[in-house]
């Protein structure tokens, strides 16, 4: 297990692995991430408070918040020009995780029509989510339901009817349809509101800060259910239901004398083939004179191998290229999302090959090896074959691995939750946790989600902030780039959860640990997945509201995204913030340079659905204000 690093690199990373990787970068003259940050200061004040506009040719224009002047050429002020733009991040996100989700239905169609080679392993979500969408199941085999999902996910994204979306219905108790509906941000197609948006932010269109504000928040519920829910549900019926599993994470995963492989990027129909067929072409890299393949997963792609088959995490957003600059990696396969550029530049001062596989994810010097769902076995064994070629090229003079790696339980879907509580009531599940928060043994959950951000030190305010929420027993669940910060630090572990959890906590986790076999407690930190697998957060928030008999807003919980980086960070936030969640963020976001937007997005928010962001960039005292948030909520129940 790793410690906190307070040496050289104390302002760049709380990771000794990444920070002795920085030296050995900073060694053989290697730009980073890091470096390039350095570049960039002084960042631009406007840009820093939201205040400048590109939206049409006669700018870029910007205001000033302190003078003149007060608005742009067409007459747009401060409050427009910020609730625009945090409109078009929102727009951004959710269309990344609205088009990666649309990808994995796509494979479910062929898989399903036999089209594809990916067994459906999800017999279980199959079932569960036909009946949420009212699909009749008697008689039917499971690829002829499966069959049917897709078309229900294909509908949604067809439809041309003013109706919510089929799968938001779906999933959703009626207070929230009640909610949003009076609001007037229940989504219809999904394609249509992104296209809406773009259209409503563009120059002369909408001139309502309000009305804006309004429009993301309806974007967020775009992302919650055509990105977030369909995908972890269309994810699973593909992959299969994630359960306990045991791993490793850190740069130390990677081997001395295997061929190392990478997975980077979002989507499981290419990272689950790469580890499938690295496994079955073992023999061959051993004929090549390595002790076997080895894979590991940086980013999300991490994150869906491990959840499902174990694979040990390597390293977070921050740490991609530190992964490469380790001299040990033949090969990098990416598909979309949170890979940086720089990959290319850095692997071609190696031996390591760089692969890209969607028509959408390209990067000039890399190999392009397009992945479709029918063709997947024969382009995963092709990048196999291209890392195992690779390994001779690699020079051992130039290798250094680190050598910190932490065991990591990850796998925590709410269904494997729900079974572990099942050892303890199997009639009524999720009585022994309801009943824990009652006693006040849990005091109340966080999701912590989301990225690094070059800007705070890596890990950093999240292993801090964590330290103080699981210290007050306030049980954590994670996902993303977060999920990994955690995994570096044990805190998604046994002896994790003995080191960090409050006693109450503990014994609670000691209890359900043991009773599911598990010989110890669980983790006080549950991965929970990807970043779209916060839809898990959100049914288990739906199920926990839903045997209490209250609304999410209600629950004793929060949400918090302590370095987050990308636009899918603010459009998860947004749909939080939309269910009635507070959500803390770790960064100020560019909005301080409207009044308007910032008390709204951190006030009046509040009493149209319960939520509203919570913007701290100290770590204790988020921790602090989720807590009051906490304790307020319990009190209000009465608990
Ligand atoms: Fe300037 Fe208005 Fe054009 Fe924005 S839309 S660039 S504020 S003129
Ligand atoms: S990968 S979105 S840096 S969590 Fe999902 Fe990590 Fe954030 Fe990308």
């Amino acid at each position: 297990m790793c410690d906190i690093h307070q040496g050289a690199h104390s302002h760049q990373t709380i990771d000794p692995a990444a920070a002795e990787m920085i030296e050995k970068a900073n060694r053989e003259n290697i730009e980073t991430v890091w470096d390039r940050y350095e570049q960039q200061k002084p960042q631009c004040g406007f840009g820093d408070l939201g205040l400048c506009c590109r939206n049409c040719l006669q700018g870029p224009c910007r205001v000033n918040p302190f003078g003149e002047p007060k608005e742009g050429i067409c007459g747009a002020d401060a409050d427009l020009i910020v609730a625009r733009n945090l409109l078009r991040t929102i727009v951004g996100g959710a269309a990344s995780h609205v088009d990666h989700t649309f990808m994995a239905v796509q494979c479910l169609k062929e898989a399903s029509e036999g089209k594809a080679p990916y067994p459906l392993k999800g017999t279980a979500k199959i079932k569960s989510v036909a009946a949420k969408l009212g699909i009749p199941t008697q008689g039917k085999t499971d690829t002829v339901i499966a069959q049917e999902i897709a078309r229900a996910a294909l509908a949604d994204f067809g439809s041309s009817t003013d109706d919510p979306m089929n799968w938001l219905k779906a999933t959703v108790s009626p207070n929230l349809m009640e909610t949003w509906g009076k609001l007037g941000i229940l989504p219809k197609n999904p394609d249509r509101e992104i296209r809406t948006a773009m259209h409503q932010t563009s120059m002369g269109v909408d001139g309502s800060p309000i009305n804006l504000l309004l429009s993301s928040l309806k974007m967020g519920l775009v992302d919650g259910y055509a990105g977030l829910q369909m995908g972890t549900d269309v994810q699973d019926i593909i992959f299969g239901i994630p359960e306990p599993v045991k791993s490793e994470a850190n740069l130390g995963v990677l081997s001395h004398d295997k061929v190392n492989i990478v997975v980077h990027g979002h989507m499981p129909e290419v990272s689950e083939k790469i580890v499938e067929w690295a496994r079955k072409l073992d023999g061959e890299a051993i004929k090549a004179g390595a002790a076997g393949i080895n894979i590991a997963g940086i980013c999300c792609s991490g994150n869906e191998v491990l959840m499902r088959q174990g694979v040990p995490l390597a390293g977070n957003y921050l740490s991609q290229e530190l992964a490469i600059i380790t001299g040990a990696v033949e090969l990098m396969v990416v598909d979309v999302q949170c890979f940086m550029p720089s990959i290319t530049k850095v692997a071609a001062c190696y031996h390591t090959k760089v692969v890209t596989t969607t028509p959408i994810g390209q990067l000039p010097e890399a190999e392009y090896i397009p992945f479709t769902p029918e063709n997947a076995d024969i382009k995963a064994q092709e990048a196999v074959r291209m890392a195992i070629a690779a390994y001779a090229k690699r020079d051992p003079s130039r290798v250094q691995i680190p050598t910190q790696k932490s065991e990591v339980w990850g796998g925590f879907s709410v269904e494997s939750i729900v079974g572990a509580l099942a050892k303890v009531d199997a009639a009524n599940p999720l009585k022994p946790l309801v009943d824990n928060i009652i006693a006040g043994n849990v005091l109340g959950a966080v999701g912590v989600v989301g990225c690094n951000n070059v800007k705070i030190v890596q890990d950093q305010q999240t292993v801090e902030m964590v330290k103080d929420l699981l210290a007050n027993n306030v049980l954590v669940v994670a996902t993303g780039c977060t999920a990994h910060a955690l995994a570096k630090y044990g805190f998604l572990s046994p002896a994790g959860a003995k080191k960090y959890c409050g006693e109450k906590l503990l014994a609670v986790l000691t209890a359900v640990g043991e009773a599911a076999g598990l010989g110890g407690p669980l983790p006080g930190v549950l991965h929970m997945g990807s970043c779209v697998d916060n839809a898990r957060i959100g049914d288990l928030l739906g199920a926990l509201a839903g045997y209490l008999g209250v609304a999410i807003k209600d629950l004793p919980v929060a949400a918090s995204a302590p370095e987050l980086q990308h636009e899918k960070a603010v459009s998860i936030g947004t749909w939080a913030v939309a269910l009635g969640v507070l959500t803390h963020v770790g960064l100020v976001p560019p909005v301080l340079g409207s009044p308007i937007v910032t008390k709204v997005l951190t006030a009046d928010v509040e009493g149209l659905t319960g939520g509203k962001f919570l913007v701290e960039t100290d770590p204790h005292l988020a921790a602090e204000g989720m807590l009051n948030h906490i304790r307020a909520k319990r009190k209000a129940l009465g608990i």
